[in-house]
């Protein structure tokens, strides 16, 4: 095992993965940005160093001040969180050449993923159902238009450095099609320096269903079940809860197992999520992320498993000490972002907080780095904390959710906790009855 890690993240991750350092006996070092001295993830460390100023590309990106702050403190491993340099293959290897561990997957599956026209076409080659559309990258108008045709209007035009939203362009008819393929390709140079861009047939209102996998490199992989994340708004998820109020037991079981079979021939390390759009009852892979994710705990909840831990067991060259058989899915959670925005708006709204309370109880785990006192600086995300509520069913979880959501107190900035308050009462929400253009849907309706 590890004797020292070093976490190159900030915010409620950073607390995260120290917390599991702390239970598995390895010293953690914190790093940290000017702006960010007085920051819970420095003061519970062991140790922390500063390195550099309030800009993350000077600081949390900073691969050199991230090296030097291994080599003072002797840290033998990374972990990046998420963001970041989580999904940078070049940071995965530079580490490895200074013979420090990062805890994530091997540079060649973070590159591979990457590429989101490689990504799909290893998916398909692995017997995972993806979305029609071109098999890579477009190189003509003519090719453009023939490929659209053949799996019909409307398409969606994606860059293939893209991801997560990024790079994407509709065209609705042959029509647009040169003038959609122009601009996307311009916007993909412009974002990412490269143009290449791929088609896929548009899914109008499907569901977000992402699976999470876990990998120990050598042939053994598990999934640990779903999370719904349709609930988002401008690429940004809100809410996320598993198990999909769309799924039954056999659905889960049949994607869950085409996944984790899928994740052995690739002999995956380490945690993975493996996105799908989800329409009238069938699953279209879109992407895969080779991280952590923010809305992991609500995995947590359901399976009882630590996906930290797993992460730094894993990357420390331990098996996986469970198959597939030993996962039982219990209960119903769900996990709400909890931003400092103002909750119409989405304008951030840094500052102090005067005044904090978070709820508790049974059922009820608030992962958040902000305390009393604590003034939320103004260079990062916007994320407070994230409140996961769990209960037996997802009556009692929404029941729960309800409460707590009444029972926060976060004085002197905005949050998005009204936001949430209003949503546990919509019948969509209640009935589990939305997709992913529903939360814009509502808040143009409710403006
Ligand atoms: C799509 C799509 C419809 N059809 N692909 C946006 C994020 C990126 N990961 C993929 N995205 C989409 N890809 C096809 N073929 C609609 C979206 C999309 C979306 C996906 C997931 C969650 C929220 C979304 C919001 C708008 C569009």
């Amino acid at each position: 095992m590890f004797d020292k890690i070093l976490i190159a993240n900030r915010g409620e991750i950073a607390l995260r993965v120290l917390r599991a350092c702390k239970e598995l006996g390895i010293a953690t070092v914190a790093v940290h940005s000017t702006a960010d001295a007085d920051a819970m993830h420095v003061r519970l460390a062991d140790e922390s160093v500063c390195i550099g100023p309030p800009a993350a590309r000077d600081s949390y990106l900073n691969v050199p001040a991230l090296l030097a702050a291994c080599e003072i403190t002797g840290a033998d491993a990374v972990h990046p969180g998420y963001g970041f340099l989580s999904e940078s293959a070049r940071f995965a290897e530079i580490l490895e050449e200074h013979n420090i561990h990062f805890i994530g997957p091997r540079p060649a599956h973070i590159r591979l993923m990457g590429d989101k026209i490689e990504a799909k076409r290893t998916a398909k080659r692995l017997g995972i159902p993806v979305v029609p559309g071109s098999e890579s990258g477009v190189t003509s108008d003519q090719e453009a238009l023939s490929i659209a045709r053949d799996i019909g209007f409307p398409v969606l035009i994606k860059a293939a450095a893209g991801g997560g939203g990024r790079g994407m362009k509709l065209a609705a008819s042959a029509d647009e099609m040169v003038s959609s393929l122009t601009t996307a390709r311009a916007e993909a140079k412009a974002a990412f320096g490269d143009d290449t861009v791929y088609l896929e047939k548009y899914l109008t209102r499907p569901r977000h269903i992402e699976i999470q996998v876990l990998g120990d490199g050598r042939g053994r992989a598990i999934h640990l079940g779903e999370r719904d994340c349709s609930l988002q708004r401008r690429h940004q998820k809100v809410w996320e809860e598993s198990p999909s109020p769309a799924l039954n037991a056999a659905a889960r079981s049949v994607i869950g197992e085409t996944v984790a079979k899928a994740m052995r021939e690739l002999e995956y390390l380490g945690a993975g999520t493996v996105e799908f759009l989800y329409e009238d009852g069938t699953f279209y892979f879109i992407e895969m992320n080779t991280r952590i994710q923010v809305e992991h705990p609500v995995t947590e909840e359901t399976t009882d498993i630590d996906l930290i831990l797993e992460q730094i067991r894993i990357a420390a060259g331990n098996e996986l000490d469970f198959v597939q058989g030993d996962i039982r899915f219990h209960g119903h959670a769900i996990e709400c972002r909890i931003n400092a925005e103002n909750p119409a708006t989405f304008r951030p709204s840094p500052g102090k907080i005067v005044h904090y309370h978070p709820p508790g109880g049974l059922g009820v785990r608030v992962d958040s780095a902000v305390y009393h006192g604590y003034t939320i600086p103004p260079f990062y995300d916007s994320l407070v904390g994230k409140l996961i509520v769990h209960g037996k069913t997802r009556a009692e979880a929404l029941m729960r959710l309800k409460r707590a959501l009444d029972e926060f107190v976060i004085d002197g900035i905005e949050t998005t906790v009204p936001l949430f308050q209003a949503l546990v009462r919509e019948k969509d929400i209640i009935d589990g009855d939305y997709h992913i253009h529903w939360l814009e849907d509502y808040l143009a309706r409710t403006a």
